[in-house]
């Protein structure tokens, strides 16, 4: 098939995630046919460089063999055996113990999932089990956050805030959400430090509101990745920490875009100083060769599962799939040997956030803001109001187009954009990386003009 009949196949047939049908059916699918290294090319031979990892997944880009190989050599082994009943694999074993140490030191045990959706589905799950046989049944109520992602499936967008998701379903009921530590949009004129204190707070006269007795846990990406790249203010996460410290609650991290290396710290709780009793990952776990999802049980509850439990009666077909085992396995030997994370944490980081930081001065954005290797700006029509150019966010998906015209995948959010390039990304290509940026910056501003 040429490249319109696939499109025309595609229209026909496929049911995108997250798309506009009408968009969809109007411009045509970008086909991507190949990558290699921090870079994608499309059907028409445009290669470009991919500021997003795929979908924040592929970390150490798409030309490691080693993980290839390891499914591979899985699946001509043994291709599937279920993790049920007593039964177990190696792969799964192997990987089980590689969690239980790059993960933070009170977390051992975890619990295999198909994806990130699935992990967050597993956590309440864990999280009513857990209350229930500490015989206080009473604790139910979830907290998380305005405009959160923690996945699609029920529980997980439910668990999420994002308002445009709440409208087309209906949410569990036992899920409250609160404040999110969004500075720029949200913060009116108080200080970032301030503002950090205030969000951290809402938690708390939640939980007051609520009675503490009745709350069962909080549920915080460390970072908002879909929801815009919104890195809280350096107050917000201490604070977070003082409120909980004072009540019996459970804390989940959704780790799913944050962890394994993207912060420069192996988890998003390495980089702020937390200790989660659940963790929930996906994504770069597998630098998205093979999908895996899962969720690493701290100590405190693993306890009490394991001791009062009998059986817990939860469990997916694919959970512990031996060759995403293997995918996890390979993956984590990479960032280990090659010192990846280290690499971030000192190099490619810190040259991000001076390189991206430059991109502040141009007469459209608002704020530029990285932390490791994640970045974000935020597109205004005034600085000094932080006003957006209109409420539609047309801003967004002009300058992600321009970004894509000039080589490099760059995601909107709302008027916010955002990147997330490979954790091998070189100093060079990070030069790269912010002067097409700027490019589709000007281009943007002149479309709008
Ligand atoms: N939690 C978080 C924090 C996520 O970012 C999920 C859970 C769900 O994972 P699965 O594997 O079920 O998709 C995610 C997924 C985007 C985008 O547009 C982000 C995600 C997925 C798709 C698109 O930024 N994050």
């Amino acid at each position: 098939m040429n490249k319109s009949q696939l499109q025309q196949h595609d229209r026909e047939h496929l049911l995108h995630p997250f798309t506009d049908f009408h968009d969809l059916g109007r411009q045509g699918t970008r086909v991507i046919t190949s990558a290699e290294g921090a870079y994608i090319t499309d059907i028409d031979g445009q290669k470009m460089l991919d500021g997003m990892s795929g979908l924040w997944c592929c970390n150490l880009g798409y030309s490691r063999k080693e993980i290839s190989d390891a499914i591979y050599e899985q699946l001509n082994t043994l291709p599937f055996y279920n993790s049920f009943f007593q039964c177990t694999t190696i792969p799964s074993i192997e990987l089980a113990d590689a969690l239980a140490e790059v993960t933070p030191a009170h977390m051992n045990n975890v619990f295999f999932t198909g994806s990130g959706s699935e992990a967050n589905d597993t956590n309440l799950r864990i999280i009513r089990r857990y209350w229930d046989l500490k015989e206080q049944p009473e604790k139910r109520i979830i907290i998380s956050r305005k405009n959160a992602y923690h996945g699609s499936t029920i529980g997980g967008a439910s668990l999420g805030g994002m308002s445009g998701m709440h409208k087309q379903f209906q949410a569990l009921d036992y899920i409250e959400h609160i404040q999110q530590p969004y500075w720029f949009a949200e913060g009116g004129d108080m200080s970032p430090e301030e503002f950090g204190i205030y969000a951290a707070r809402c938690l708390d006269e939640k939980i007051q509101e609520l009675g503490p007795e009745k709350v069962a846990a909080f549920i915080a990406e460390p970072i908002q990745g879909a929801g815009g790249v919104i890195i809280p203010p350096e107050t917000y996460w201490p604070e977070v920490k003082k409120v909980l410290d004072q009540y019996d609650i459970l804390l989940v991290m959704d780790e799913v875009i944050f962890g394994f290396g993207r912060t420069g710290e192996w988890f998003g709780a390495d980089y702020y100083g937390m200790q989660p009793d659940l963790m929930t990952f996906a994504k770069a776990v597998t630098n998205g060769y093979f999908p895996l999802g899962g969720t690493m049980i701290s100590d405190r509850v693993a306890d009490v599962i394991k001791a009062k439990g009998g059986e817990f009666t939860h469990g997916y077909t694919y959970s512990a799939h031996p060759a995403a085992c293997m995918a996890g396995l390979a993956t984590i030997n990479i960032l280990r040997n090659e010192k990846i994370i280290e690499n971030v944490r000192d190099n490619t980081g810190p040259y991000l956030a001076k390189r991206w930081a430059e991109l502040a001065d141009h007469p459209i954005v608002g704020e530029a803001r990285s932390l490791g290797l994640v970045g974000a700006l935020e597109l205004v029509k005034d600085k000094g109001s932080r006003a957006r150019f209109d409420d539609d966010c047309t801003a967004g998906g002009v300058c992600r187009d321009m970004s894509i015209k000039n080589g490099l995948v760059m995601r909107a959010t709302g008027d916010t954009m955002i990147i997330a390039p490979p954790l091998i990304i070189t100093t060079e290509q990070v030069d790269e990386l912010v002067e097409k940026a700027r490019r589709a910056l000007d281009d943007t501003a002149k479309a709008l003009a």
